[in-house]
């Protein structure tokens, strides 16, 4: 029972750690103007459960916005508005999200970005499905204890050579006896 709970509790642990980034948008280059965001994006995997975290000055704000505004950079109708920086965004569902920046024409200057959201028990899977294919290759290491079984022969070559030992201890023994007879 309680070794199961373990590996439960591991199980349960392993996703939880790989899935935590924070990542911040732009990298040192921030949210800003004159930061490719595609670039950026698409040297990521963004998982459910990371976040992002702008970090920009008072010239910019963080808005999300519908694919379709994301797309004409129109700043009219924003899912959310932020514009204290820095602004975490959690990424709590799979999907593809979007953001801008409303201020001046930011958003037409290209600063504006793209997330796509992936599942994290994908990602979190990946690694344990890869950790029991491992397993399977188990058995390769399970030939090589087989094949370090050439120990054992040393072993047996010991166990050889004092069997030898005691045959001729034996044959002194007797050898002594017949003297002894002899004498
Ligand atoms: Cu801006």
């Amino acid at each position: 029972m309680a070794p199961t709970s373990i590996v439960f509790f591991l199980l349960l642990l392993s996703p939880a750690a790989y899935a935590a980034t924070r990542y911040d948008v732009g990298g040192t280059g921030g949210w800003n103007t004159g930061v490719n965001y595609d670039d950026w994006a698409g040297n990521q995997k963004f998982v459910v459960g990371d976040s992002l975290v702008f970090n920009y000055d008072a010239t910019h704000s963080v808005e999300e916005v519908t694919e379709n505004d994301y797309k004409n950079c129109n700043k009219g109708s924003p899912i959310s508005t932020q514009s204290n920086s820095p602004t975490t965004i959690a990424l709590t569902a799979v999907g593809t999200r979007y953001f801008i920046c409303a201020r001046s024409n930011h958003c037409e200057q290209g600063m504006k970005l793209e997330v796509d959201v992936e599942a994290a028990a994908a990602g979190g899977g990946g690694p344990p499905s890869s950790t029991p294919a491992t397993p399977g290759g188990a058995p390769p290491s399970t030939n090589t204890p087989a094949a370090a079984v050439t120990p054992p022969p040393a072993g047996y070559n010991g166990a050889a050579s004092s069997s030898r030992g005691g045959v001729v201890v034996g044959l002194a023994i007797g050898l002594v006896v017949v003297l002894g007879l002899r004498g």
